[in-house]
């Protein structure tokens, strides 16, 4: 029998066009091994097994449904109220609660079930995402001996963090259970490490994988990128200018589902600054495209009020008939749309408090014109930072240092723009979405096969 590959995330295509790194890498890795694909079904429902089929341009994938219960205290609760927050150093932001996580984990046994009903001994899992960090401690536990890897999005939690959970121990135990840990940057390997390494169940081995009791894990690093020459074809694209009769004459750009991960507000502060002292006859825009997210959660509607606060003040304070400086859209708009904004910006503004790589600013740069770039500004912490240096890189707590950024970026010179935007590019390209997976499933397929565990009776 063939060995496939069975990958598994919280949220799966269904019928959408197909958008982001992650959609597209995995649709070729899984076409090739006449793969499986399982994720939650996008409607709620009543926890029916097994798994039901979905449709998904010509694809079928396999949908597991979600409570009501489960998608509070499961999804919203344990995963983006407790789990979320820790990963991106809020945890002043932290929902604790005992069903959270006692929801958190009867998903993933059950999730875990489900796949041990239908994977053969040599297929290959890959587990999606901090929704599922104890999936493979529950695979084992069914007696699956199968190669299993784990690739986290977001940032790996700082040991000192972790504390924050009922059962710190348990954390090193869940990702051990699997042959290879991927996460995004040297700087999460750093600090997954560092878990071990005070853990005295763990022991280091020569080729730097981790023994945790009987099994062995690798931990590496695989940084995610975009389908490069979609998002270039479509942002070059000959169409109508996206913004009509109302084109601001130059503008910085901002993209992001709206979450207090993203920085948005003092990219808003930061811009009111630049305002201020703006050259003379300049009549700049912030194109900040946030659709809502999780809008369930508290702190989400907290952060969606405090925008709507800062675009108001600042457009009070400094509109004039014919020019609005913040144009704020609460609404996804559609990629092809999004691509040639991209492409019109002069400046994109990435500015992460924390996030695992961040793509949109892979997808401003491979946007651009090579002839006539714009230029990135992108928060040293967003995973993107580690290989793409030659952005303008800012500390997003520090308003006037991305106020000097937002000077610096609208009068760069077109040297400095094309020299800094090639050095970009190479990273785009070097690091896109197929390589991404291509290298992963090299790595897990290759990794020492775990030993079955005696099943217990
Ligand atoms: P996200 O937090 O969602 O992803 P990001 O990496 O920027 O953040 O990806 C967002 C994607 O959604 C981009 O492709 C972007 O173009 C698209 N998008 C955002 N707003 C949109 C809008 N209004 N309309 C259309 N498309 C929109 C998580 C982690 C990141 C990590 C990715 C992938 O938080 O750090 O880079 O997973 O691993």
């Amino acid at each position: 029998m063939p060995s496939r590959l069975i990958a598994v995330s919280n949220r799966i295509p269904a019928g959408e066009p197909p958008s982001g790194g992650l959609v597209v890498a995995l649709k070729d890795a899984l076409a090739l091994s006449g793969g499986l694909w399982i994720g939650a079904h996008p409607e709620t429902g009543t926890g029916r097994e097994p798994l039901e089929e979905i449709q998904d341009n010509g694809n079928t994938h396999l949908a597991f449904r979600l409570s009501e219960d489960d998608l509070s205290d499961y999804y919203l609760g344990y995963a983006n109220s407790v789990l979320w927050p820790l990963c991106h150093r809020r945890v002043d932001l932290i929902d604790m609660s005992a069903a959270f996580e006692a929801r958190y984990r009867a998903v993933n046994a059950r999730v875990g079930r489900m796949i041990a009903s239908i994977a053969r001994p040599e297929d290959v899992i890959w587990v999606h995402d901090y929704h599922f960090f104890p999936l493979a401690s529950e695979l084992r536990a069914l007696g699956l001996s199968n190669r299993i890897g784990f690739f986290l999005h977001i940032p790996f939690p700082e040991l000192g963090s972790l504390s924050v959970l009922s059962q710190p121990e348990d954390f090193s135990d869940w990702l051990a259970s699997y042959n290879l840990v991927g996460l995004q940057t040297r700087a999460d390997v750093a600090r997954c490490l560092e878990v071990y390494r005070a853990d005295p169940r763990a022991e280091f081995l020569v080729d730097g994988s981790v023994k945790f009791e009987d099994r062995v894990t690798e931990i590496r690093s695989f940084p995610i990128g975009i389908d490069v020459e979609d998002f270039r074809t479509q942002a070059a694209r000959d169409a109508p200018d996206p913004f009509g009769r109302a084109a601001p004459e130059s503008f910085v750009i901002g993209v992001d589902r709206l979450d207090y991960s993203k920085g948005i507000p003092n990219r808003f502060r930061a811009f009111g600054r630049y305002l201020e002292t703006r050259p003379e006859g300049s009549y700049p825009c912030l194109v900040q495209i946030a659709p809502p997210t999780r809008e369930q959660v508290q702190a989400y509607q907290d952060i969606t009020s405090e925008l709507e606060e800062i675009a108001g003040h600042l457009n009070g304070a400094f509109a004039e008939l014919d020019w609005v400086p913040i144009r704020y859209i609460h609404r996804s708009i559609d990629r092809t749309v999004l691509a040639r904004l991209h492409r019109r910006a002069r400046v994109c503004a990435v500015t992460s408090i924390a996030d695992g790589m961040n793509l949109v600013a892979k997808e401003f740069v491979a946007a651009q014109d090579p002839a006539d770039p714009g230029v990135l500004i992108l928060s040293r912490f967003a995973g993107a930072a580690e290989d793409m240096t030659d952005a303008l890189l800012v500390n997003p707590y520090d308003i006037d240092d991305m106020t000097e950024a937002y000077r610096r970026a609208f009068a760069m010179p077109l040297e400095e723009r094309q020299a800094r935007h090639t050095a970009c590019m190479e990273v785009v390209q070097r690091t896109d979405a197929a390589s991404w997976a291509k290298q992963f499933l090299a790595v897990l397929r290759a990794c020492v096969p775990t030993l079955p565990r005696q099943v217990p009776s």
